[in-house]
């Protein structure tokens, strides 16, 4: 298990990570953290775990990991910001494991619109973002991120579609010190997320993303149909063109994108 004075030894941040639970087996952090009380999980806090009996992916999916070799973690986030800004915390997640990424084991990450980021065609890491809404609207927010870190072996549904940062860098990375760059990344960028417009980021996020100009299948609940990928808005919707032409943009609740 990672231990939380190790985590501590990495880390260069101000607030995120700075409390931290840690677990050998829970059901999902993103559950473990929805229940823990506001006490004891002040603003960027960290549940961390070596194994989840029941990883949760979006739409009911399920996210799969071995045993002490990935990162499954959940950040706890108050956000003080608008709606529109807090659609755009997957993004941020994103753009922050991808530099994380870069910066430790010197691969050249992808963004894939909303919560992916992939290496080549696939995916290294998925982000699961819980919001827990009161009177006043969003209160608390749950940002989940699931990381194939070290593991080589995956099982046959994810074959094709799953790679680990050790299967593509060739070495063994330092969970604890991939978890303290991505944790200080995604600090800052919240910063940036709070206090300036949110072009910029969109900007650095969108020089990460592949999808611009691509041929996409957009799978909504009960149907299917191809497009192109045009942009990403403000709230961080989609803008996609249908192959009728018509414009429109997509949220990342409902859809699933299959890229061509
Ligand atoms: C996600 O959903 O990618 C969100 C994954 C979030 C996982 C973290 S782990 C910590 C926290 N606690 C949780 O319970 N969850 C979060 P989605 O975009 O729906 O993708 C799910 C799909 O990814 C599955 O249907 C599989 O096809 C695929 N998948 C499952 N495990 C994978 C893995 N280890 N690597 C790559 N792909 C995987």
């Amino acid at each position: 298990m990672i231990s939380k004075e190790t985590i501590l030894s990495s880390l260069n941040t101000k607030l995120f990570g700075r409390t931290i639970h840690t677990f050998e087996t829970v059901d999902s952090t993103n559950t473990l953290a929805r229940q823990l009380d506001r006490n004891s999980t002040p603003h960027g806090t960290v549940v961390i775990a070596d194994e989840q009996t029941a990883g949760r992916g979006r739409l009911q999916r399920e996210w799969i990991s071995v045993k002490g070799l990935n990162l499954l973690f959940s950040v706890v986030l108050y956000p003080d910001f608008n709606m529109e800004k807090t659609a755009l915390l997957p993004l941020i997640g994103s753009l922050a494991v991808a530099d994380a990424v870069e910066k430790i084991a010197a691969l050249s990450p992808t963004c894939k619109w909303p919560n992916d980021v992939l290496i080549g065609h696939k995916k290294v890491c998925g982000m699961l973002l819980e919001s827990i809404s009161g009177s006043g609207g969003i209160e608390k927010v749950i940002l989940g991120i699931g990381i194939n870190v070290n593991q080589t072996d995956f099982p046959e549904g994810l074959l094709h579609k799953a790679t680990s940062l050790r299967n593509e860098c060739g070495r063994k990375i330092d969970r604890a010190t991939l978890l303290a760059s991505i944790l200080e990344e995604l600090e800052n960028r919240y910063e940036q997320l709070s206090h300036f417009p949110s072009a910029q980021l969109l900007n650095d996020w969108k020089m990460k993303a592949l999808l611009f100009g691509k041929k996409i299948t957009v799978l909504e609940s009960e149907f299917s149909y191809t497009a192109t990928a045009v942009d990403v808005a403000e709230d961080g919707a989609l803008i996609i063109r249908t192959d009728d032409g018509e414009k429109k943009k997509i949220f990342a609740g409902d859809v699933s994108l299959a890229y061509h």
